[in-house]
């Protein structure tokens, strides 16, 4: 017998539950997702679960059940179900779908923070600590950065400075596997009943951190190749553990590429502090990029505004604006298309 309580569940998503014509029958929540079927943890245990055709029809790959999603079940056989119904997504993590321009996929659902792992050496960059914080604060997920493998050598000087940008919107904590005192105060960090996705490339110590948070052997961790400084991918997908005492940890496999799927502007601007300036510009709707007189670039000439931050915001911000578009396109689109085949439909029934 499981406690839900435990995995998140709580009076908000009871009334979420009745507003379900499936509100009579069984909830649990999505551990991970398999190839073809779910791994739900439910009151009675663990289920393997396949979805119903009803929850397939008309929904977009994006908006089926993701890692940490709530759904509802029908129970068949010994530990099986099938999914009926998905309870509204709240503080979900997406992100463009690679090799897409508007296609999101949902990397994990119903999170309260987001742990930005990256390591301490060649692999540790700014630049893409700011885009998962992007994304991550745009869904009101707290974001807080994590900084593997402190045993190894690293200049904590340049570190620091490198992220002073960003340092007062998140929390940082410095681990190593290596030194259980460094993981203590991530573990008291980490409240009952708190959902916690892992992100950050393959090869950071995702896998290794939530085994240390755990004090056991959960998920396989990777060798790292010498000659490239990066992972294996171990870890294949999104998958949820409880840790014993405290909250949910969802680990996720590394991916290559982290797109913005969303329209981050006004995020963007407050992360890097453009919105301070962008205030006193003189030009409205002005876009702060080459305007003579601007005082987004008067600020970066004068040096308040750092550089390579702002040349960051203009390529998060044209990537957001870049997604927005596309998916209002892709709506827009896809509304005239099912225009013309109800037209054809009422057409064929004459
Ligand atoms: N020196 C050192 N190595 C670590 C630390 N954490 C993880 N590693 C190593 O980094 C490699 C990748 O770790 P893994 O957890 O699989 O990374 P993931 O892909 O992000 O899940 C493994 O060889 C780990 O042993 C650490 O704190 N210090
Ligand atoms: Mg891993
Ligand atoms: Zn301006």
């Amino acid at each position: 017998m499981n406690n839900l309580s435990l995995y998140g569940w709580n009076d908000t998503l009871f009334q979420l539950k009745q507003a379900s014509q499936y509100k009579h029958l069984y909830h649990g929540r999505v551990a991970a997702v398999n190839k073809t079927n779910y791994e739900v943890i439910a009151q009675s245990g663990r289920l393997l679960c396949e979805l119903a055709g009803n929850v397939l029809y008309g929904r977009s790959s994006f908006e089926l059940p993701c890692t940490g999603d709530w759904i509802i079940f029908q129970p068949f056989d010994d530990n099986k179900g099938i999914i009926v119904d998905i309870l509204p997504r709240k503080h979900t993590l997406y992100r463009r779908k690679s090799g897409t321009l508007s296609d999101r996929q949902a990397i994990a659902s119903h999170v309260d923070k987001a742990f930005i792992v990256q390591s301490l050496d060649i692999n540790f960059s700014v630049r893409r600590t700011e885009r998962f914080m992007v994304q991550v604060l745009e869904e009101n997920i707290q974001p807080i950065l994590i900084l593997t493998k402190s045993d190894l050598e690293f200049n904590r000087h340049e570190v620091d400075k490198s992220l002073k940008h960003i340092a007062r919107q998140m929390p940082i904590f410095f681990t190593s596997i290596l030194s259980p005192e460094t993981i203590l105060p991530v573990r008291k960090f980490i409240q009952q009943e708190e959902s916690i996705v892992f992100v950050g490339s393959s090869g950071v110590g995702k896998s290794s951190l939530i085994n240390a948070l755990c004090e056991r052997t959960v998920f396989s961790t990777s060798e790292i190749s010498k000659s490239s400084g990066k992972g294996r991918h171990t870890s294949t997908r999104r998958e949820m553990v409880l840790m014993e005492d405290s909250g949910i940890l969802i680990d996720t496999p590394g991916v290559r590429e982290f797109g913005l799927a969303s329209d981050n502007s006004e995020t963007l601007s407050e992360i890097f502090d453009v919105s301070d300036f962008a205030e006193s510009c003189r030009f409205e709707n002005c876009m702060h990029v080459d305007e003579p007189g601007c005082a987004v670039v008067e600020a970066v000439n004068t040096g308040l505004l750092e550089l390579e931050a702002y040349n960051s915001y203009l390529k998060l911000q044209k990537e957001s604006w870049y997604f927005s578009t596309s998916e209002h396109e892709k709506r827009k689109r896809d509304k005239s298309f099912s225009r013309i085949s109800d037209e054809a439909k009422r057409i064929k029934r004459r």
